[in-house]
């Protein structure tokens, strides 16, 4: 039967599903992960990444590598898989993230030895040990730079699909080709890392696909190739060192011989990889009107999509689909969950009951900006709470949650007008009792699926696509998810009507808090 694998690099670790398609069968046959800071300790990482000064997060290239050899051995010497049925592969990665490799970086991967470990061979091909990823918030003078060289943030904004933001990936190579001009120099091509990763199976360079592109400031949204603008505005001789941008959906290469010999695979379709939302609107199915997603992970997301793009919405992407979506971005998501949960000594379950004890916290609420916040923009962290104290244990936990759940339901208008439903995808949404908070902010049923990554699914599920596509099949994207990602009855939350009322109030006074507290001259 035929099998089609997809990957999810998130900030936390790597995911692999393997989806087997036929006639009548349409299922999930594998699916892995591995966490950078338990299964690499040798990176020295804190949930993926490392924490520098002034802003700076970034990750080591060389784990993602090292992350994909393990996964793809287990991979092939999984029991349960037929490997030689692998028609094609996809992936996703966090979004905005950029690799720097060097002129030799070419030639070490054509030449990459399948009797040695894939990272110890790249020892030599970056031209930056260490990549910047989409919690770097530094960038806010270059953010301000690109501004004026295209004429204002609205501008930038309606060529690209977003403001100049610090996470974005023009600005962070700004930075690096101002700061660190010879290493800047001494780079031959810029990757994100969902293009690096793609890179690295190909044994080649793979495009960007215009979803990840959108989270560049680089690329010309509605011309989905790179606007010579705005490269200008952003580096030197940028255009030569980025690659190509593709069609989601146009194969460009096979799973290499270095691969092919070190795990016995076969030559499998490579179908680009895209960034981890535009992948999750495949793999939440959400396809079609009147129905957002939430992703609970690193980050908070909301997301839908759309044939035109327009609304306030904070950014536009190009979707998978070839239309748009448009998308919000909480940096305060399961890290802040964690953490809160953790400095109050609680586990998971008494959180539920905590939530489901008190719904509204007695009008408490709190501003949940455990770290600096995209949505809207704080560069001062801090929580900031309302008539009460960091004492009282109950009221933080619930005044977090809470307030992340009204912030999502508040800025989820910018995303898409009237929502029937929302589906709930991403690690914590295995928590009922969230879901419920959320059902109950929203107003609407809310839906969890089967498959908690959504990404990594979506990315079986574009390999899948490509493949048929490639093969004469012109299929639609409705027949490509169906029966993977239907809303399940089991799987809804309603909303206690008893609540909503209650929690529409709660709204307006959480949004003119967040008015009052927010920055006065926001970056993105
Ligand atoms: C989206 C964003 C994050 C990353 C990490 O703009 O920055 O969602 O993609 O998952």
């Amino acid at each position: 039967m035929p099998l089609y694998l997809g990957f999810d690099c998130s900030t936390q670790g790597l995911t692999a599903i393997v989806i087997e398609i036929d006639r009548d069968t349409r299922r999930v046959v594998f699916n892995q992960s591995l966490n950078f800071d338990r299964d690499f300790p040798e990176y020295g990482t804190n949930g993926g990444v490392i924490y520098g000064v002034d802003g700076e997060v970034q990750a080591p290239p060389a784990m993602w590598a090292d992350a994909l050899d393990r996964m793809l051995a287990t991979i092939a010497q999984s029991a349960e898989l037929e490997v030689d049925d692998l028609r094609a592969i996809s992936g996703s990665a966090q979004q905005h993230g950029s690799v720097y490799l060097n002129p030799r970086a070419q030639e070490v991967l054509r030449t990459l030895n399948p009797a040695r470990k894939l990272a110890p061979q790249l020892s030599t091909i970056f031209s930056r040990a260490h990549s910047p990823v989409w919690l770097d918030a530094s960038t806010g003078k270059q953010c301000r730079e690109i501004a004026d060289a295209l004429g204002g943030a609205d501008r930038v904004a309606a060529l690209t699909g977003s403001p100049p933001c610090e996470r974005f990936t023009g600005p962070q190579i700004r930075k690096f080709a101002v700061e660190q001009p010879t290493a800047y120099a001494d780079t031959a091509r810029v990757h994100l890392v969902s293009s690096y990763l793609a890179s690295l199976l190909a044994e080649r360079d793979a495009p960007i696909e215009p979803g990840d592109g959108s989270g560049m400031n680089l690329m010309d949204l509605r011309d989905q190739q790179w606007s010579l603008q705005a490269l200008d505005a952003t580096a030197p001789d940028l255009a030569a060192r980025l690659p190509p941008i593709r069609p989601s959906w146009e194969i460009f290469g096979t799973l290499s011989p270095y691969w092919q010999r070190r795990y016995a695979l076969p030559a499998a379709a490579m179908v680009p990889w895209t960034g981890d939302n535009p992948s999750s609107l495949i793999g939440t199915g959400i396809i079609r009107d009147r129905v957002v997603a939430v992703s609970l992970g690193t980050s908070d997301t909301v997301f839908a999509l759309t044939t035109e793009p327009g609304g306030p919405s904070s950014h536009v992407f190009r979707a998978p689909t070839g239309d748009f979506m448009n998308l919000v971005c909480f940096r305060n998501g399961s890290r802040a969950r964690e953490q809160v949960r953790i400095d109050y000594g609680l586990e998971w379950d008494a959180v539920a009951r905590l939530l489901e004890k008190n719904p509204g916290n007695d009008g408490r609420l709190m501003l949940p900006w455990l770290e600096a916040e995209s949505t809207p923009h704080v560069a001062h962290a801090g929580l900031r709470r309302f008539g009460f104290d960091r004492f009282d244990g109950e009221r933080n936990i619930r005044g977090l949650i809470e307030g992340q759940m009204l912030a999502i339901a508040n800025h989820a208008a910018a995303v898409a007008g009237a929502i029937d439903h929302v589906i709930v995808t991403g690690g914590a949404s295995v928590n009922r009792a969230i879901l419920q908070v959320m059902a109950n902010v929203f107003g609407v049923d809310v839906y969890r699926l089967d498959v908690e990554n959504s990404a990594a699914l979506g990315a079986a599920l574009r390999a899948y696509h490509a493949e048929r596509l490639a093969d004469g099949e012109a299929i639609s994207w409705k027949a490509v998810v169906s029966g993977f990602t239907d809303p399940q009855p089991g799987h809804r939350v309603s909303p206690n009507l008893k609540h909503v009322a209650m929690y529409a109030e709660l709204r307006r006074d959480y949004a003119m808090l967040e008015t009052l507290h927010r920055d006065r001259a926001p970056i993105c």
